[in-house]
């Protein structure tokens, strides 16, 4: 495994800033309240949560109309964050503990309050015009051609001052920047040099695959499909040869500085787009989010289906990266029903999401079960739930602040927060699932223990079990000398497992992890039952040695 990297081998956590921790009572979350919590994700024992890296949702200045999505500076801190000497504090206590940072970083887009944006758009010829993506119209009144933004409506937006339309492939405040601009292109590779000189160790990277445009914006094929934005074929607004190019460029950039990683969000409707921006496995992305895995149905067919996909496409050198939550999807603990089977379903998700082959990413308040959370119109944040409501209700439930306690405000601050409390903090929180053996938060505390102690969890090959019954997704790992095997009972039925032993090659294998019993409850050899919702972690420790 010497040649494994930590972005291999850890798991990664995703802090959403401004609902983490308040550390100023201001009602939103900061940087001195992430260190103020280092303890929770990893203080060395397998008593905290021991995740290995923390990616930071949007750090840089920004006013805030897209959660961060939206920057006015990039080589300065946020104020409502900190202070940039405060990010240098939290890197190196991260670095103390052996723990990553992962920054955010929007290469596609900036706000429309970036100096940058605010000269460009004040005349024709400004010296920075050329830096945004302007075009006349093709008649009055009528934009430069039929794309639309991800979010509905053209991507074009007209501006009286200089009677030209700008480009944003997103939200009108968020103007798409230029990088056939020689100078835009040299300026985004200086702020990631600018970070990764600091010491971070390596970036999400916002909508990689949007970066470049079609040069002659060529409208799009007409499709027939549910909504306008998916009525198009995307072949000329996103995932041009120009964005992998690019992300190539800055591959190399980061190869120059030791063992950083770059993951992207490569938004697309095709699965085929996150394994294009891998490369060939070395030379692009190290990660790229695979978002078929959480698009797909809640049934082990379906999960054995979008790995196997990935498993079969991705490069020899590549490796997978699996995420089931972030700040942009609805919780999936809300999408399992949030009944009485909630918890125990979430284990199912949780295990496959921290034993298969590829780095996981938590998202935070998914290990102790945080629903979707209710936020009424009136306090809403989200520029797409402002816009759209009531058909989209936006996505500030997914950003609704952490509970790290039943008392007021969840312990998350001292005043009311940005965003609402989910009152089911009373019963759901850190406080109390840290202490609970068979909590949702204890589960994902033994998952990581034990993926660190085991090499096929970490670095091992991936082989689906074939034969399983319907309902049950089960997996192999394999490295060189040490083997686990992991069976998820999708079903609330009590599933028989004949012939288990025959499928994993009649070895002797012992129960490392159950969802339903205490380890030493159980039998050195595989069950031949699983239970409702079950999950059955398996090692064996000698492969060499057949039975
Ligand atoms: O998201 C890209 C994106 O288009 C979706 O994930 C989007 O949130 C979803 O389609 C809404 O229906 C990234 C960021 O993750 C997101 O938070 C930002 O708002 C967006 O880019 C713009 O920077």
């Amino acid at each position: 495994m010497s040649d494994t990297r930590w972005w291999q081998t850890g798991v990664i956590y995703q802090i959403g800033v401004s609902s983490f921790a308040d550390s100023d009572g201001d009602g939103r979350g900061d940087l001195r309240g992430i260190i103020e919590r280092l303890d929770y994700l990893n203080d060395g024992t397998d008593a905290s949560l021991g995740v290995d890296a923390i990616w930071l949702t949007p750090v840089n200045a920004s006013p805030m109309r897209d959660f961060g999505y939206d920057v006015s500076d990039y080589y300065s801190i946020n104020p409502r964050f900190g202070t940039m000497r405060d990010f240098e504090e939290l890197l190196a206590a991260c670095h103390s503990r052996g723990m990553r940072v992962m920054m955010d970083l929007v290469l596609n887009h900036t706000s429309d309050e970036h100096p940058w944006f605010v000269e460009s758009r004040s005349s024709r010829d400004n010296p920075r015009r050329d830096w945004y993506v302007w075009r006349d119209g093709r008649s009055p009144k009528k934009p430069p051609n039929r794309w639309k933004a991800a979010v509905e409506g053209s991507a074009w937006e007209y501006e009286a001052t200089t009677g030209q339309y700008f480009y944003h492939a997103f939200l009108p405040f968020q103007p798409d920047l230029n990088w056939r601009n020689h100078e835009v292109r040299r300026e985004m590779f200086d702020v990631a040099a600018f970070w990764l000189d600091k010491g971070v160790d390596g970036f999400r990277l916002d909508l990689v695959n949007f970066l470049y445009e079609d040069e002659l914006l060529q409208d799009n094929p007409f499709r027939w499909a549910s909504r306008p934005y998916l009525a198009q074929l995307h072949l000329h607004d996103f995932s041009q040869p120009e964005s992998l190019e690019a992300i190539k460029e800055l591959r190399r950039l980061t190869d120059g500085y030791e063992d950083r990683a770059l993951m992207g969000e490569v938004f697309s409707d095709t699965p085929v787009d996150c394994v294009t921006y891998l490369g060939d496995g070395t030379d692009a992305l190290h990660m790229s989010f695979y978002l078929d895995f959480v698009r797909r149905r809640w049934n082990a067919q379906e999960y054995r289906d979008s790995v196997g996909w990935l498993e079969d496409h991705i490069p020899a050198n590549g490796w997978p990266c699996y995420y089931l939550n972030n700040h942009d999807l609805p919780r999936t603990f809300g999408r399992l029903g949030g009944h009485k089977d909630a918890d125990a379903k979430a284990k199912v998700t949780a295990a496959m999401l921290l034993t298969l082959r590829g780095t996981p990413i938590i998202y935070n308040g998914e290990e102790i079960g945080m629903p979707k959370a209710r936020v009424p119109r009136r306090m809403m944040d989200d520029p797409l739930g402002r816009k759209f409501w009531p058909l989209q209700v936006g996505r500030d439930g997914s950003r609704t602040p952490m509970h790290w306690s039943g008392a007021a405000n969840a312990g998350f601050s001292d005043r009311e927060p940005w965003l609402p409390v989910d009152p089911s903090h009373v019963v759901r929180n850190v406080e109390r699932q840290v202490e609970s053996p068979g909590s949702l938060l204890d589960w994902y505390r033994n998952l990581i223990a034990l993926r660190r102690q085991r090499a096929a969890l970490q670095a091992g090959s991936y082989r689906s079990l074939e034969g399983m019954p319907a309902g049950v997704f089960g997996y192999e790992r394999e490295a060189a000398d040490d083997r686990v095997a992991t069976l998820l009972n999708f079903t609330g039925r009590t599933i028989p497992l004949p012939g288990l032993g025959d499928t994993l090659g009649g070895l002797t294998w012992s129960v490392l992890l159950s969802s339903h019993s205490a380890v030493s409850d159980l039998a050195d050899s595989p069950a031949t039952t699983l239970r409702p919702y079950e999950v059955l972690v398996l090692g064996a420790s000698d492969p060499g040695s057949t039975a």
